[in-house]
């Protein structure tokens, strides 16, 4: 699986699958969520809101997929990061579970290019450097003979440098 860093806006980027760092409503919020929703259009709502009738929320760590509406990924997969309240063993398996979560969601829909943005380091306020590293290591961990590219979509340059430095001593692999 090669890995990839870009700096920008997960909703402009042409992959199979962008990943959205919802709430457990599924029904929207700020930061990437509300970008996703608002660039996305109202399909993407209106599919959201009809999984939360069949299932109820989505937990913490979990993930789900809709379609991407007018976004120019095909899917969008829906996970729910965890709201940083120092308890670093806790929050960190969390956190680990939503990158094996969307990973293993996206094997399922065939996807060959996935796209993250840094869950849960924004509004949820999780140590970017944690978040950074915990994202890493489960992308490295992950074997996969579908998915052939993961995109790391850093939105600022803090995280930017954080996924550099982290990803420099495989570069040449
Ligand atoms: N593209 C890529 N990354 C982005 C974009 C974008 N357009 N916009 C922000 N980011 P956040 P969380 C980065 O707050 O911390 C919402 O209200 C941002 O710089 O979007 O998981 C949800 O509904 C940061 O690095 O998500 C939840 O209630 C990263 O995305 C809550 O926020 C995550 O920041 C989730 O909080």
């Amino acid at each position: 699986m090669k890995i990839e860093i870009i700096k920008g806006d997960i909703t402009k980027i042409h992959a199979d699958a962008i990943v959205n760092a919802a709430n457990s409503s599924l029904l929207g919020g700020g930061g990437v969520d509300g970008a996703i929703h608002r660039a996305g259009g109202p399909k993407i709502l209106e599919e959201c809101r009809a999984i939360r009738n069949r299932q109820g929320k989505c937990k913490t760590g979990e993930a789900v997929m809709t379609t991407a509406g007018n976004l120019p990924a095909k899917y969008v997969i829906h996970t729910v990061g965890p709201v940083w309240n120092d308890d670093k063993e806790k929050g960190s398996k969390l956190l680990s579970d939503c990158y094996k979560h969307c990973l293993k969601l996206a094997e399922d829909l065939k996807v060959k290019i996935i796209a993250f943005p840094n869950i849960s380091t924004g509004i949820y306020k999780f140590p970017k450097e944690l978040a950074g590293e915990i994202a890493v290591n489960e992308v490295r961990k992950f074997q996969s003979d579908i998915i052939e590219k993961v995109i790391f979509v850093c939105f600022d340059e803090e995280n930017e440098e954080i996924y550099k430095k982290l990803l420099k001593p495989f570069k040449h692999q």
